[in-house]
């Protein structure tokens, strides 16, 4: 052979190699099955060593109950993701679990954001993937005795009520607790023809919005009764996000023309005072939301959640970028901490607690843009997930992220949004169209069947 086609030949096959080589490091091999494969693994222990509790505190191997007894959380939170893993067995005894068990006549008073996202929620979409009517009628009465929080003169809602009197506590809510129920309540409306539900969250969350400051920013904490706001910090983070979360979303669900004008007019003030960059990276930070002032450099693990929201918002370039800030806070110690200070790339708060938002972020930029990026993404946060928390029973929250300590704790919202973003992520698309849902906060997925 004449010596240039030899070079020529000989540099063909280190291109040839290079792309196998790059080509091969951008393959995943987590795949749909894998997760379903770790669902049942957790799904297994709560049911060995906590069934019909609340939850697993799996190192323990204990159930725990939120109120001394139980409200089935867990088999709520988890029952529609066992319908789209079609783990039909699974289903089916969790199904009879809540329909012959589960009962809201107690005398226990309950946070309403919690029964609203993981119950209500959970109750309504059961219903909608499986037709079962006592879903609903579980799901109404849920409802009617949530109803006595908005009893203010304000309409904003108080945060816990006791399930039996109705006896409602505590003036001092946020804006996450305040905005995030609409989806829920509206949705109970649509299916009930009760219009009562749709119209408290509404005014609720209406008049949050118009409790806003000159430069278009809610603040952390705010007295229902007197309109005050007794914390003005603003930001995306826990106590704040869904209540924007709910802006957008509920124009989706419902076509509601007010709530998508709140949500162009909120981004814009968010875009300009909360959004942040640092190092060449965006982020979301914290603010005064009267002059905007900027107080600290922290986002976590629940800002997280805000690509998937400009996703939705049609905002990609946006969400991008915010996602890879989220993956390289991930990267930093393997798992990603509750809380990071992005001016100096420490952790302010050190537990992972079993979230879903950056895998739900990663998930709907997969939806939306088709790049593999976020699959691959998707195969980091899996894998670190089985490596650090997957416990002898169960899985189980990190203490911290640093030293990888595991503490006694696996959320429902494990089950119902962290292993199911997971899934959806890497299961063929038709596993659940995003164009015909929304999901509400805690992921589960209501469906427009109304006029
Ligand atoms: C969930 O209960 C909901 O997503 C809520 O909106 C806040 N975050 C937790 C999970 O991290």
């Amino acid at each position: 052979m004449p010596q240039f086609l030899f070079r020529q030949s000989l540099f063909l096959f280190l291109l040839n190699l290079l792309c196998c080589i790059t080509a091969s490091s951008q393959q995943v091999s987590v795949t749909a099955d894998s997760v379903r494969a770790e669902f049942l693994y957790a799904w297994k222990a709560y049911k060995q060593h906590a069934w019909g509790h609340d939850a697993l505190k799996p190192l323990s191997k204990r159930p725990h109950d939120w109120h001394g007894t139980s409200l089935y959380m867990t088999p709520v939170d988890a029952y529609d993701v066992m319908l789209l893993m079609k783990l039909n067995e699974e289903a089916a005894e969790t199904k009879k679990l809540i329909l012959d068990s589960l009962s809201f006549d107690r005398n226990i008073e309950v946070q309403a954001f919690e029964m609203t996202i993981r119950l209500l929620a959970g109750l309504l979409s059961a219903y909608q993937m499986d037709g079962d009517p006592r879903f609903l009628i579980l799901a109404e009465d849920l409802g009617n005795r949530l109803l006595p929080i908005y009893k203010t003169p304000t309409g904003m809602p108080y945060r816990y009520v006791n399930l039996r009197t109705g006896v409602i506590r505590d003036p001092l809510n946020n804006p996450a607790e305040i905005g995030t129920a609409l989806l829920e309540f509206g949705t109970l409306s649509k299916l009930t023809g009760n219009s009562v539900y749709y119209e408290k969250a509404k005014k609720a969350i209406v008049r949050l919005y118009e409790s806003r400051s000159p430069i278009g920013l809610v603040g952390t904490w705010i007295n229902v009764e007197t309109g005050e706001w007794t914390n003005t910090s603003s930001h995306i983070g826990g106590a704040i996000d869904s209540y924007y979360e709910y802006l957008i979303k509920s124009w989706l669900l419902f076509g509601d023309a007010e709530c998508k004008a709140m949500w162009d007019e909120s981004i814009k003030a968010v875009n300009t005072f909360v959004a942040d960059t640092s190092g060449g990276e965006l982020w979301y930070g914290r603010v005064d939301m009267n002059s905007g002032k900027r107080t600290s450099t922290t986002f976590g693990s629940l800002e997280a959640f805000f690509p998937a929201v400009l996703c939705l918002a049609g905002d990609i370039p946006r969400a991008r970028q915010l996602q890879e800030s989220s993956f390289r806070m991930w990267n930093l110690y393997g798992i990603e901490p509750e809380q990071l200070d992005y001016s100096t790339m420490n952790a302010t708060a050190r537990q992972y607690y079993l979230r879903p938002e950056i895998i739900e972020s990663a998930c709907y930029l997969y939806r939306f843009t088709g790049d593999r990026r976020y699959l691959q993404m998707g195969e980091v946060f899996f894998r670190s997930i089985v490596k650090y928390c997957k416990a002898k029973v169960g899985y189980a929250y990190l203490e911290d992220v640093t030293t990888k300590e595991q503490a006694d704790g696996m959320e429902s919202f494990f089950f119902a949004e962290t292993l199911k973003y997971l899934y959806l992520l890497f299961a063929p698309e038709d596993t659940l169209s995003f164009e015909d849902i929304v999901f509400t906060t805690e992921a589960h997925p209501l469906r427009k069947t109304w006029k």
